[in-house]
């Protein structure tokens, strides 16, 4: 919303996170109402005030906001670039929340710190230290309890974590050949990532992890805190450097197959999936949403003209697992 400079309201909303008996502010409840009969039951979701249309998904947002204010698109014009930022932001949206959960509710110093920020700002104020130790414990261990179905486990650790390894020493690189990850302005591919990182930099274990493995992390987070004073610039996936690369690879090696592998568990009506890289196995029961993820790249890849495809595949290297 501040790259494409659209004044907004911020508004704490809270679900079902707090339990009955303790206090929900008139800041939540207002933007409860709103959210009434939303689905799927997920923020974050903007509501535009002029017609009281309500979305959520931050993809399906960023589209939306494009399409109705396109003079700074997120989505590039160009459509190998298009291509490859939406299949980085979707990594990021599905991914790499699989690193942030494993971090934040599996080390009990992190669940603790972040649980308070959370419900602190759900709870907006004037509650007592009581209430806010109830609600962030409370918050905690439903997150904990949802790290199955994320992925989060301890059996997954080591791909999950291979995969951050790679995504910082990528990041970390990137300032060598461009700003952002397609050149001088940001894509939806860098608010992916923004949302993530930003979330692993501020809890304790991975912004340890990230300050020693990957510095360069932090100036990149900064400017895409406010990116309203920076200017939209044309990109091609011609001019792109090694990091980003890097980064296409990790969707390639990583991201595709798990998609696949969930698919393909979901149409067998399988309990479960599972699928390895570099002799590390990850398994998880399949999740819908997924499906509907990898359905959209493999669309969105089929419908590329061919001076676009044939650039996307020389970037992928192996485009095998977005053949329909
Ligand atoms: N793919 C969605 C994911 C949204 C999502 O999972 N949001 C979480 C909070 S970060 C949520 O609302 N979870 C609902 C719950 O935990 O009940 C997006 O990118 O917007």
């Amino acid at each position: 919303m501040r790259y494409k400079r659209l004044p907004f309201d911020w508004m704490p909303a809270t679900l079902d996170w707090i339990p009955d008996d303790l206090p929900h502010p008139p800041l939540c409840a207002a933007a409860n109402r709103k959210l009434d009969g939303l689905t799927p039951r997920v923020v974050p979701a903007v509501y535009f005030p002029n017609d009281g249309l309500i979305r959520n998904e931050s993809t399906t947002i960023a589209y939306l906001l494009d399409e109705r204010h396109a003079d700074r698109l997120a989505v590039p014009r160009d459509p190998a670039v298009a291509f490859c930022s939406h299949l980085l932001e979707d990594m990021a949206d599905e991914w790499l929340v699989k690193i942030a959960f494993l971090y934040r509710w599996g080390h009990e110093e992190d669940a603790a710190f972040k649980s308070r920020i959370v419900t602190g700002e759900f709870l907006g104020g004037y509650y007592s230290r009581a209430v806010l130790d109830k609600a962030a414990k409370h918050f905690a261990s439903r997150q904990q309890s949802r790290m199955r179905l994320v992925g989060a486990t301890a059996e997954n650790a080591a791909m999950i974590m291979m995969s951050f390894d790679r995504l910082l020493k990528a990041m970390d690189r990137l300032s060598d050949n461009a700003t952002f990850i397609f050149g001088a302005s940001p894509t939806l591919a860098d608010f992916g990532f923004y949302g993530q990182l930003q979330s692993l930099a501020a809890d304790p274990t991975p912004w340890a992890s990230m300050r020693g493995a990957a510095p360069g992390v932090f100036p990149y987070l900064q400017l895409l805190e406010d990116s309203s004073g920076i200017e939209t610039q044309e990109l091609s996936l011609l001019d792109i450097g090694a990091a980003t690369a890097d980064l296409l690879r990790i969707v390639v090696d990583i991201y595709l197959p798990y998609l696949r592998a969930n698919e393909r568990a979901l149409a067998g009506n399988e309990p479960s999936f599972a699928f390895e890289v570099d002799g590390l196995r990850y398994v998880q029961e399949p999740f819908k949403y997924h499906a509907k993820c990898y359905r959209v790249l493999r669309e969105k890849f089929s419908a590329l003209n061919p001076g676009a495809r044939s650039q996307v595949e020389a970037v992928l290297g192996s485009t095998e697992f977005l053949l329909s």
